[in-house]
């Protein structure tokens, strides 16, 4: 008889149509591989030689202001310009190259230096929900961007440069290749099967129960049945829209509580400050029928276990497929046992 708790198999990720191996017998191995010292929670609210704290100095000559909620600034060393000239060249199907215009923006969540998701008051996260939803518009309003993509970069393991709550908005003239895979997905299975696949996804889920980590009135955070990190979710809003922009007032505060849940629940499982890059997948600005899509929330972080890291993708995943020992089911079994009081207040 086979078993997905025993037996090494592979699962469809039916939002972007790659598949993931699953390897659950592997959990035991003994690991030499890399090992990195838990993030420590930082404890001062104010540091002198952070470029994002209140009243210090920037790149150039910028100064923050004396900001006292959330602030929002064009990102000094963009990745994508606004005026870049039109270029592009096809050499052959094999030489291939566009223009990328774009606009990059800074968002500190708080003037305290000290603070995280997890450790904010759900209603000073709510001016940051409404603070992405008015960004994914401006944005998006304009008329060469196609794509909003808000991400936090939690941790210096998962690249921050700097431990200050925040996140980066990247808005670009192109959809970037996985809303793509995933809007691709998305429309075919409402074409095919004439319905929403999340709406679909997160009622199957609901019905089962065992990849569900915590919920609120108008919100689930699961892991996948298909995720490749070892404490992957998604938050899964239970009405259908496309975008933060869309959310009632309550549900943007039910979006703010979520958030806050399930970053306390990633603290407490290792007792650390716990990494990850997150961000929403809302509907493109580009102009298009785009109402198939599903907006929902990725967190990727990739601890394992305590101090010990997820490879990143290397060997076989990297020529072949993502793969994971531990399964989607463990882990939220782990996540869903969790206080959500965080450690630091107990
Ligand atoms: P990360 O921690 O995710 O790297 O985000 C910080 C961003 O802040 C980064 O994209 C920008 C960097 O370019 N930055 C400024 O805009 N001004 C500065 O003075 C330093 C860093
Ligand atoms: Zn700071």
């Amino acid at each position: 008889m086979f078993d997905l708790n025993e037996h090494s198999h592979r699962r469809l990720n039916p939002l972007t149509g790659e598949w993931i191996v699953v390897s659950p017998h592997r959990t035991k191995r003994p690991w030499q591989g890399q090992v990195d010292s838990p993030s420590r929670p930082v404890l001062k609210s104010y540091d002198p030689d952070c470029y994002l704290c209140p009243g210090n100095k920037r790149a150039g000559d910028n100064v923050n202001p004396n900001y006292d909620g959330v602030f929002v600034f064009d990102n000094d060393f963009a990745a994508l310009m606004p005026d870049v000239p039109e270029g592009h060249g096809d050499t052959g199907g094999l030489l291939v190259f566009e223009q990328e215009r774009g606009i990059c923006r800074v968002v500190c969540f708080s003037p305290d230096h000290s603070l995280t998701l997890s450790r904010m008051k759900v209603e000073d996260i709510r001016p940051v929900v409404d603070e992405w939803a008015k960004e994914y518009l401006a944005l998006g309003s304009r008329d060469f961007i196609s794509h909003v993509q808000i991400f936090e970069n939690r941790g210096a393991m998962m690249g921050a440069s700097n431990p200050h709550p925040h996140c980066q908005i990247w808005a670009s003239e192109s959809i970037p290749n996985e809303p793509t895979k995933e809007l691709r997905c998305q429309r075919e299975y409402s074409e095919t099967r004439g319905g929403c696949l999340l709406c679909d996804y997160l009622r199957l889920e609901r019905d089962r129960g065992g990849r569900i980590v915590c919920e609120n009135e108008h919100f689930t955070t699961l892991v996948p049945f298909w995720a490749v990190y070892p404490f992957e979710v998604m938050i899964i809003g239970r009405r259908h829209c496309g975008s933060l922009a869309e959310l009632t007032d309550q549900e943007r505060n039910a979006y703010a509580e979520i958030l806050h849940r399930t970053t306390t629940r990633f603290d407490n499982l290792f007792l650390t400050s716990f990494p990850y890059s997150m961000g929403p997948h809302q509907a493109p600005t580009d102009g298009e029928d785009n109402s198939f899509a599903h907006w929902h929330t990725h967190f990727y972080p990739p601890l394992l276990r305590s101090a010990t890291v997820r490879k990143f993708l290397v060997g076989f995943e990297i020529l072949g497929s993502p793969q994971r020992d531990i399964t989607a089911e463990s882990a939220a079994a782990r996540l869903r046992e969790l206080s959500e009081v965080h450690y630091l207040d107990r």
